[in-house]
C-alpha cells in the first residue's frame, strides 16, 4: 500500500499469505486531523491469531538455525526501505497518528535506527567466556531464542515501536505475531510489506489486524514464549499479571508515566521553558514520557510560569502536515473526552487554570479539519498534596500542573517520586549536585539533566520502574525478554574434577 491508500479493505499477513481471516467485521483507519476515513481493515478473530501462532510455530525451527548474520541480512533490506521511503512514510505517520510532520518523519527514522541497531548488533559478541574454577573447564554463557513472540504496539510511534520489538526478537532467532494498535493499521500494513518485500521466510513474520481482544487471544495463548508489549497500563499489568503466573512465559511490558521536570532555583530559566514546553507539549502530550507535572522553586516560580504560559497561550495547534505546527491533534475522540475528564478533575481538586485551550476556538481550527479531534494546552497552578489524583494520573495530553516547591532538591525530588509511575524526568540546574542528586534519587528508567524528558535514542535502555514498566527496557536489555541463557561448561581433560571442592570420587563397598 502506497500512500495513495486505496478502496480495498485489507487483511492479515499469516504464513506468508495475504488473508482476509475468518471473521467477518471491518474496522476503518481514520485520519485524526480531519475525521476522515483513510482505509477499511479486516478485524482479527481468535481463529486469526491461532493460525498466526500455527504459522509461527511451524517456522520457528527453520529460521532459529540461520545465522545471526543471515537473519539480520533480511533487516537490513528493511532498513534501506526505510530510509528511502522517509518522506512518505512520515505523512503517513502524521496523517494515521495526528503528530506533525517533523515527528512523524522521526518516527521513521527512530524505526531504521533500531533496525540498523538490531541487525549491526547481529556482528555482536552474543555471550561471555567466563572462568572456570577448574583449569581444564571451559565455560560459556551462551544465548538461544525462546521461540514465539507476541507483539503489542501502540498508536503514538506506529512505525518505531514495532521495530524496537520486531527488529531484535527477530535477529534473535525468534518468530513473531504482531498486533498493530487499532487507531494505526495503515502503518501496520506497509511494515507487513515491507517484510514480505525483504523475504522474510513464510511465518517467521506474522501480522493480525484488530483491537484488544485479538490482542488478548495472542497474551494468553500457550504457544506465546514471550509478550512484548508497549501501551497503556491498565492493559500492561493485566498482561504482566496474567503471563507472570504461567511457568516458562514471560511478558516485557513498557506503559506509561506520570513525567515531572525539576527546575530548580540554579536553573537557566531559557532551558527550562524550552525544556518544558517540548516536554509538555510535542505529540500532543501523547507520549509515554511527556512531562505533566513541572514542580518549580519558588525562587525562580513567577518568572519561570509568567515564560511558560505565554507560550503555552500561543503554541501552535494546527495540521500536523503544515511544518509550521507545532501541536497536532488527539487520537481520537474518546480520547478528547478523556482529556476532558483528567482537565476537570484538576479543576474539581483546587487547581488555579492559567491556561485552558481544551476548546480551542473556531479560527485557531484549520480548514477542512472541523471534524478532527482538537485539544489545545490545559495548565494549571496547584499546592503539592499527596493525595491529590490530578499528580498522580496520567492523562496522556496536553495537561500540565505547576507546583512551586520551598527548600532544597531532596524536598524536589520527593515530590516528583510521589507518582505510582516511574518512567521519565528532567532536572534543570546549573549546580552539579543537584543533577547529581536527581539523576541517583528521582525513581525514573529515563533521567535527563537540562534537556526535556522526551526523545530518548534507541540505544539507550528505554524502560520505566513502578508502574512504568516491569524491566526489560530495549535494545540491549530487550535481547533478555527474547532469549535464554544457557551456561554452557566444557570439559578438556578426560578426569572428572569438580568446582567448590566437590569430590569426584566414586567410593563403592569395597572401598
Ligand atoms: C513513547 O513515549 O511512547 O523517548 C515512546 C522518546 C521516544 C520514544 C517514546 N524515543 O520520546
Amino acid at each position: 500500500m502506497s500512500q495513495q491508500a486505496a478502496s480495498e479493505t485489507y487483511g492479515h499477513y499469516i504464513g506468508g499469505e495475504w488473508t482476509e481471516g475468518d471473521g467477518s467485521e471491518t474496522f476503518a483507519s481514520v485520519n485524526p486531523a480531519t475525521g476522515e476515513e483513510i482505509a477499511s481493515f479486516h478485524r482479527g478473530t481468535e481463529a486469526d491469531v491461532d493460525a498466526a501462532l500455527a504459522a509461527a510455530e511451524d517456522a520457528f525451527e527453520e529460521w532459529r538455525t540461520l545465522s545471526y548474520i543471515d537473519r539480520a541480512e533480511y533487516l537490513w533490506d528493511i532498513y534501506h526501505e526505510l530510509r528511502e521511503r522517509h518522506e512518505e512514510l512520515g505523512e503517513i505517520v502524521t496523517k494515521e497518528c495526528g503528530k506533525e510532520i517533523s515527528e512523524g518523519k522521526a518516527d521513521v527514522t527512530e524505526a531504521w535506527h533500531m533496525v540498523e541497531w538490531a541487525a549491526g548488533n547481529a556482528r555482536h559478541p552474543h555471550g561471555d567466556v567466563v572462568p572456570s574454577e577448574i583449569g581444564s573447564k571451559d565455560a560459556y554463557m551462551r544465548r538461544k531464542p525462546r521461540g514465539v513472540i507476541g507483539c503489542i504496539t501502540p498508536w503514538n510511534f506506529p512505525v518505531a515501536i514495532p521495530f524496537w520489538h520486531m527488529a531484535i526478537a527477530l535477529v534473535e532467532g525468534n518468530v513473531v505475531v504482531w498486533k498493530p494498535a487499532e487507531q494505526t493499521p495503515w502503518c501496520g500494513q506497509i511494515i507487513a510489506e515491507m517484510m514480505e518485500d525483504a523475504g522474510i521466510p513464510e511465518g517467521v513474520f506474522n501480522m493480525v489486524q484488530g483491537f484488544g481482544d485479538a490482542g488478548a487471544a495472542i497474551t494468553d495463548d500457550e504457544r506465546v514464549d514471550t509478550v512484548l508489549f508497549t501501551g497503556s497500563a491498565e492493559v500492561g499489568h493485566e498482561i504482566a499479571g496474567k503471563v507472570g503466573g504461567e511457568p516458562g512465559k514471560l511478558a516485557a511490558c513498557e506503559m506509561g508515566g506520570k513525567n515531572g521536570i525539576v527546575i530548580t532555583e540554579n536553573a537557566d530559566l531559557d532551558v527550562a521553558v524550552h525544556s518544558a514546553v517540548m516536554s509538555s507539549f510535542k505529540t500532543t502530550g501523547q507520549r509515554c514520557v511527556s512531562s505533566e507535572r513541572l514542580i518549580v522553586h519558588e525562587d525562580v516560580y513567577d518568572e519561570f510560569t509568567e515564560r511558560y504560559v505565554e507560550i503555552a497561550e500561543n503554541i501552535a495547534v494546527g495540521d500536523p502536515l503544515d511544518a509550521d505546527t507545532f501541536m497536532g491533534p488527539a487520537i481520537e475522540e474518546s480520547h478528547v473526552e478523556k482529556i476532558r475528564r483528567h482537565n476537570e478533575l484538576a479543576e474539581k481538586e483546587g487547581a488555579t487554570v492559567l491556561v485552558d485551550r481544551f476548546e480551542l476556538d473556531d479560527d485557531e481550527i484549520p480548514d477542512g479539519h472541523e471534524d478532527g479531534y482538537w485539544v489545545g494546552p490545559f495548565v494549571y497552578e496547584i499546592d503539592y498534596d499527596p493525595e491529590l489524583r490530578c499528580l498522580k494520573e496520567e492523562c496522556f495530553g496536553p495537561h500540565v500542573a505547576l507546583i512551586e516547591y520551598s527548600d532544597d532538591v531532596e524536598r524536589a525530588v520527593e515530590i516528583h517520586n510521589d507518582t505510582p509511575y516511574g518512567l521519565a524526568g528532567a532536572v534543570i540546574s546549573e549546580d552539579y549536585r543537584q543533577i547529581h542528586h536527581f539523576r541517583d534519587r528521582a525513581d525514573i528508567g529515563l533521567a535527563y539533566a537540562n534537556l526535556p524528558c522526551i526523545g530518548a535514542e534507541v540505544q539507550l535502555p528505554f524502560g520505566g520502574v513502578k508502574k512504568s514498566g516491569n524491566g526489560y527496557p530495549s535494545a540491549r536489555e530487550a535481547i533478555e525478554a527474547v532469549t535464554e541463557r544457557t551456561a554452557f561448561t566444557l570439559n578438556n581433560s578426560t578426569d572428572i574434577e569438580m568446582a567448590q571442592g566437590l569430590s569426584a570420587d566414586i567410593k563403592t563397598q569395597d572401598d
